[in-house]
């Protein structure tokens, strides 16, 4: 597993290179913008029944046949793998964005996902939007961009400082898309 600083240390060791310019001038901007990343990984990670929940649910909505018999939704056990999936997706993005760096969720995650699910019938389709839902919503939560219509009775803006946080936005989306992509 990498995150920001160790990545930067094996690239340029890979070009038997010293760690300099626009790589010091990324880690710069990690290491100013600490606490806004933080304030996005606690986005995720303190919404993240909700997140999941209101993700496989939407998913269900709009493919009812998940939760009838010969669906992979069908019955109780495979709900609750479902949503237990949706979870461990998250808590990975969540590390991957508090890590800048996505290999942890290539590694511990995505690493052979796409197999296991078409070995066991879950339709990657199907998973696949569950996860833009989730991304639509986290990426909400962290920018802020969230409103009482979208959110409903669970409407929640985050308590955190003003400023643009539109990099980290496009940071976690980016992690959204890699799961997407791994499994489509
Ligand atoms: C460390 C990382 C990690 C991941 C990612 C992981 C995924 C994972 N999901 C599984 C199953 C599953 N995953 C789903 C998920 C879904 N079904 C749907 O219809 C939806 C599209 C989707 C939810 C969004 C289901 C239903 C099963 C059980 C399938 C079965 O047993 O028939 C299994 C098979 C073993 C089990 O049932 O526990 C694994 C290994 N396990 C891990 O340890």
């Amino acid at each position: 597993m990498l995150d920001a600083f160790s990545r930067t240390v094996v690239s340029a060791d890979a070009k038997t290179a010293p760690v300099g310019g626009s790589e010091l001038a990324s880690l710069r901007s990690y290491v100013q913008d600490g606490n806004k990343r933080l304030d996005a990984v606690n986005a995720i990670t303190s919404n993240a029944y909700c997140i999941v929940s209101d993700a496989v649910t939407g998913m269900i909505c709009e493919n009812t046949g998940l939760i009838q018999a010969g669906g992979n939704c069908y019955p109780t056990r495979r709900m609750a793998a479902c949503l237990r999936d949706g979870e461990i997706v998250l808590r990975y993005i969540s590390y991957a964005l508090l890590a800048g760096d996505a290999s942890v969720l290539d590694d511990r995650c995505l690493n052979g996902l796409k197999e296991t699910y078409i070995a066991l019938g879950v339709p990657t389709q199907s998973a696949a939007r569950a996860v833009a839902i989730m991304k639509s919503a986290a990426t909400a939560l962290i920018g802020q961009t969230n409103t009482p219509a979208s959110g409903g009775a669970k409407y929640r803006k985050m308590e955190t400082t003003q400023g643009d946080c539109s990099a980290l936005v496009s940071e976690a989306g980016s992690y959204f898309d890699r799961v997407i992509g791994a499994i489509s």
